[in-house]
């Protein structure tokens, strides 16, 4: 084990596999007879499937289990999967939902507590200390992002920047000023700043910046290089989603080699989208969670239509919890273009090789003679945007045929001029399919 690097809850992180399944099969246990004492939506689900909670009696009988999708949270909107009353929730988050309701999700006293520890978990496995100033551009509010980060950074000692989302002028002076180290927000958004830094002419020596921690959408390797070049830090990945618990699910270690998952608190599996089987080890396929801890809102087998594959050799930093690996997005931003599988971190990882090309991009599926149509708009660097036609003709000619090489699929590249493509504060949205 390598001691150098420190290890929030060691004795949860490093122990050994027999242990860690013994505790998820007697928390798996008790979580089910709370949801079957107590939420209706899963007593109907388990006598449909005649299971009784008493009938699991090892982890392998989880596929007995029936899943839990998102529509079941919005038909039992807001609090109807809650397994305890109001009175013992002590907070309310939101998903960020784009379209009808938001889903809704709450948390005990207790369950804020292991959220804060499993935030500290991932921050302590990237490097954070009490040492630390760490500056959260996450927008506060039913988003669980900034929270998450918040008590997390707080558990370990570090002092909270707590400016939220927007105003990045602000951030960049507050930055500078209060000489914060670790960066809290949404890849994007970090490269939004590091955009305008470059255009107020901020030198990442100009800031006290030594870490960063993104997460909250997918990103490629492609994207950390950029990140980490250009605001000379380390970027590292965490992982989440509200309906499970919020940032804290996983995180990656300085090793960057896949996030590993609280194991102790979540049971992972990864199954086949369409038929719903358990893959075996190794497959990638639709990470499936059950909580295993959780109070208020306790989740059995939440399909999060996130695509990964999950590893479970032990990590150089000595921590045994599996790994999952970036993800490549959610299986409901896969684009189907002429019967093609296309993702567009998929893109992203292209286009990012390629010599003048800007971090910014957009994708427009649009369907033209009953036949679809992808259109790759990048920005380029201004050399090369306001350049000879020749230099233009050759970006485009060599990023179409990349991109026809990994996709299996002719796309159209269109140059757009620096600065022209929407930042993001939040959540970056690239793909505007027009043929629905
Ligand atoms: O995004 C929770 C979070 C906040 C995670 C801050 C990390 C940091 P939701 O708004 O419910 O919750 O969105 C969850 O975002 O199902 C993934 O599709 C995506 N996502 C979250 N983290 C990552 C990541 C928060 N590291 C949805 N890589 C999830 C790729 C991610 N996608």
């Amino acid at each position: 084990m390598n001691h150098s690097i420190p290890i929030w809850d060691s004795a949860a992180e490093c122990q050994a596999r027999e242990p860690l399944q013994r505790l998820q099969l007697k928390r798996l246990q008790q979580t089910l007879k709370l949801v079957a004492d107590n939420v209706p939506c899963y007593q109907n689900k388990f006598s449909e499937c005649g299971f009784k909670p008493g009938d699991l009696h090892s982890l392998a009988d989880v596929d007995k289990l029936p899943f839990t999708t998102k529509e079941d949270l919005r038909l039992n909107y807001p609090y109807g999967m809650f397994a305890v009353p109001l009175r013992e929730v002590v907070r309310i988050h939101s998903s960020s939902g784009t379209t009808g309701k938001p889903t809704v999700v709450g948390y005990t006293r207790e369950d804020i507590r292991t959220w804060t520890e499993l935030v500290a978990r991932f921050m302590t496995a990237a490097g954070v200390t009490n040492e630390d100033i760490v500056h959260i551009a996450f927008g506060y509010g039913l988003f669980t992002g900034a929270f998450g980060l918040h008590y997390g950074s707080e558990a370990i000692g570090a002092s909270v920047i707590p400016i939220s989302g927007g105003n990045t002028d602000k951030q960049l002076m507050i930055m500078q000023d209060y000489r914060s180290t670790a960066l809290v927000c949404t890849p994007s958004y970090a490269l939004t700043l590091a955009d305008r830094m470059e255009k107020q002419g901020i030198k990442p020596s100009d800031l006290a910046l030594r870490v960063g921690l993104f997460g909250a959408e997918p990103w490629s390797e492609q994207m950390r290089h950029e990140l980490e070049q250009r605001l000379q830090i380390i970027a590292t990945d965490n992982y989440g989603l509200s309906e499970v618990m919020g940032p804290g699910v996983a995180g990656e270690c300085l090793c960057k080699q896949g996030m590993h998952i609280a194991e102790d608190h979540f049971l992972a599996e990864v199954i086949d989208p369409d038929s719903g089987q358990v893959l075996p080890e190794g497959s990638v396929g639709e990470l499936v969670l059950t909580s295993l801890t959780k109070q208020a809102f306790p989740m059995i087998r939440y399909r999060t239509r996130d695509i990964t594959r999950l590893r479970y050799d032990r990590c150089e930093c000595g921590r045994t919890l599996a790994r999952m690996e970036k993800t490549r997005g959610r299986s409901d931003d896969m684009l189907i273009i002429k019967g093609v599988n296309v993702f567009p971190t998929q893109i992203e990882e292209v286009l990012f090789q390629i010599e003048g090309c800007e971090p910014h991009y957009q994708l427009i599926v649009d369907r033209e003679n009953n036949q679809d149509r992808l259109e790759v708009q990048v920005e380029v660097n201004e050399k090369i945007f306001f350049d000879e036609m020749k230099q233009q003709r050759t970006f485009i000619f060599e990023a179409e045929k990349k991109l026809h090489s990994v996709l299996g699929l002719s796309v159209k590249v269109k140059l757009v001029e620096p600065s022209s493509i929407t930042r993001h504060e939040g959540k970056a949205c690239r793909v505007f399919d027009r043929r629905q």
